[in-house]
């Protein structure tokens, strides 16, 4: 018997989700809840995405993991902070495997009376997940509306590592970033590999396109290589701002680094019937 390689299931919480397999071995999880992805695991490697043991999985709050999807905002602002995507449920509109054999999904999200209220805009959104011997997320927003409207994107991920004090993030250096934790101070990386020994929320601003993770303890380098997404965010809590996350563990920093990448610093400006894409792909 063949099992098809794009399948529904019930994840935690009871909640829909979608399980990819690819030929390679490779297996990615994604949930409806927020075109959620939670979890991707290629041939015989742990787990590429971090997910909290204390995430909570009631689709009401953001999962705590994987890879949230912020839109139309990111941060704090006039709507809800980092947008309403990743707390809305989207629809699969597509799935099967393409002719290279890459195996993928679509889900879908249209305004509703519900974002509307939040963000007053028409929009379709798009989240494709491809799986072959890497990952590849494409999002696509097309503006609906008779207006004009500006909006942020990013792909939040949650990358698992085996010891963030020996965890190192390259290819930014030389970029122009604003340190979160300094009001927004403006500087030059000037850092080959960035390490961390305590907190650290920087947006690092028109970035190049190839980025990676090197996991030294788990002695394995992530790449991540992004089209139309110029902004990388790199975050991690550290020790005491861990605790004011009630579904985040304690320990949970030493295992997880956030790599963000998207259009945060200079939000897309989309008319009426304008189509925005921008991709992310991961490869161990
Ligand atoms: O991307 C970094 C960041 O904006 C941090 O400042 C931190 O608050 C984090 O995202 C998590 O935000 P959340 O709304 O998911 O708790």
């Amino acid at each position: 018997m063949t099992t098809s390689p794009v399948r529904t299931d019930t994840g935690a919480g009871n909640l829909d989700r979608l399980v990819l397999e690819h030929a390679s071995g490779s297996k990615a999880e994604l949930y409806l809840f927020g075109a959620h992805v939670t979890s991707w695991q290629p041939q015989g490697q742990p787990d590429v995405f971090f997910v909290s043991r204390k995430a909570i999985f009631n689709a009401t709050k953001p999962i705590r993991g994987g890879i949230p999807v912020i839109f139309p905002q990111f941060g704090d602002g006039p709507y809800p902070k980092h947008g309403f995507a990743r707390t809305q449920t989207w629809r699969v509109s597509d799935s099967g495997v393409l002719p290279g054999g890459e195996v993928f999904a679509t889900l879908s999200l249209e305004d509703s009376e519900a974002t509307r209220a939040l963000w007053p805009f028409r929009f379709h959104a798009e989240l494709r997940v491809e799986l072959s011997d890497r990952l590849k997320v494409t999002a696509k927003v097309l503006n609906r509306d008779s207006a004009e409207f500006p909006f942020q994107f990013a792909l939040h991920t949650y990358f698992t590592v085996a010891d963030i004090r020996r965890t190192a993030v390259l290819g930014l250096k030389g970029t122009r970033l604003s340190d979160s934790l300094v009001n927004d101070a403006e500087s030059v990386e000037d850092r080959e590999a960035i390490g961390f020994a305590e907190e650290v929320d920087r947006v690092y601003m028109k970035t190049g396109n190839e980025l990676a993770i090197r996991d030294e303890a788990g002695r394995r380098t992530l790449r991540i290589q992004k089209e139309c997404m110029p902004d990388v965010v790199v975050w991690n809590p550290w020790i005491e701002r861990s605790l004011s996350f009630a579904d985040l563990a304690p320990d949970d920093y030493r295992g997880m680094v956030c790599v963000e990448t998207g259009c945060i610093a200079d939000p897309i400006r989309l008319r009426p019937g304008e189509t925005w894409e921008g991709s992310t792909s991961f490869h161990v």
